[in-house]
């Protein structure tokens, strides 16, 4: 789709830098099959980030930009915290809200966006931190859900304030001590995937970003049910190592460890009647797709 909206005039060619000429001409924008194993080329999404090194929020939202179906007409909504010094660096359109008010701009941009572009598909995707969604934000994260809004929301769970230092937030386990929250958490972990399905999320998940495969269909399970029916929520466990003291090649292994069954991070999925539907019928179309793609390779390859 993109690929006839941003080209390259002829008469400029000669003159653009040959890494924007690379941008252009090998951008994964509206191709069809593009998907995770294009991180290390789809870099007209995002190519560097400011993140620590080796924070799985980096992985997560390299999948993520690379599983949205429709990144060029996409809007993402981001928030205050560690995933807010990302949103600089990333090509598709964003908007950073104030801490927790995400949901709310979202209702509004999704509405405004039906309005004025009645015939397009626009696609808008929240991305926020454990604290936006769950603490502060929590009222315009369920009154959006309440009201049945078109679109998805992305919990980055690290499961406390990542960007200042480490506070406690809803998401936090029990016990959990962190830098500024010495006396240890005194309940349960809120359980938003349930409160989720409860108030009238249509597509649930709960999961690590272990999995790139993984995070990839989940993403695009959330888009398209948010685009037809109603919305949608994914909690993915990215954990903070620098507040848990991992170092930077631990991250995946401290999420392969909480994604076990019974442990608070064990994969769960939901989907309302419609949902399973729909997800149903585009499952059936991409293995029509993928085998009439294989067909054409084997008939070139033969000829
Ligand atoms: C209205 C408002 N309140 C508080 C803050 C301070 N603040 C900035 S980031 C943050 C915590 C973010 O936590 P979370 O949403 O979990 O994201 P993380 O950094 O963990 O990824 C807070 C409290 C702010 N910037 N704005
Ligand atoms: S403070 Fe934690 S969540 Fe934030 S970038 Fe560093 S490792 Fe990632
Ligand atoms: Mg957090």
């Amino acid at each position: 789709m993109s690929k006839e909206r941003i080209q390259i005039a002829p008469e400029f060619r000669n003159i653009m830098p040959p890494e924007y000429i690379e941008l252009v001409d090998n951008a994964t924008w509206g191709k069809e099959g593009r998907g995770w194993k294009d991180v290390g080329i789809n870099k007209e999404l995002i190519e560097e980030h400011s993140l620590c090194a080796g924070c799985p929020e980096s992985m997560a939202f390299r999948y993520i930009l690379a599983a949205l179906p429709n990144p060029e007409d996409t809007v993402m909504v981001g928030s205050t915290g560690c995933t807010s010094l990302v949103f600089p660096h990333v090509a598709v359109h964003n908007i950073h809200s104030l801490f927790g008010n995400q949901n709310a701009i979202a209702s509004g941009l999704k509405k405004s966006l039906a309005h004025r572009f009645p015939d397009q598909t626009k696609d808008v995707v929240v991305l926020a931190g454990d604290g936006a969604t769950v603490d502060i934000g929590l009222d315009y994260t369920l009154q959006s859900w309440f009201r049945q809004e078109k679109f998805t929301t992305i919990c980055f769970d690290n499961e406390l304030y990542a960007n200042t230092g480490g506070q406690e937030s809803g998401l936090m386990q029990k016990g959990f001590v962190a830098k500024m929250a010495p006396i240890g958490k005194q309940f349960e972990k809120v359980r938003l995937p349930e409160i989720a399905q409860e108030s009238g999320c249509h597509y649930v998940v709960n999961c690590t970003v272990s999995k790139p495969s993984l995070v990839e269909k989940v993403v695009r399970n959330a888009v398209y049910v948010a685009r037809e029916i109603g919305p949608t929520y994914l909690q993915m466990y990215t954990p903070c190592i620098l507040e848990i003291g991992k170092q930077s090649m631990e991250g995946l292994q401290e999420m392969r460890d909480s994604e076990k069954p019974g442990l608070r991070f064990a994969f769960k999925e939901y989907m309302s009647p419609e949902a399973k539907e729909l997800i149903t019928e585009m499952a059936a179309k991409e293995k029509e797709r993928k085998a009439a793609a294989k067909a054409a390779l084997t008939q070139s390859a033969t000829a």
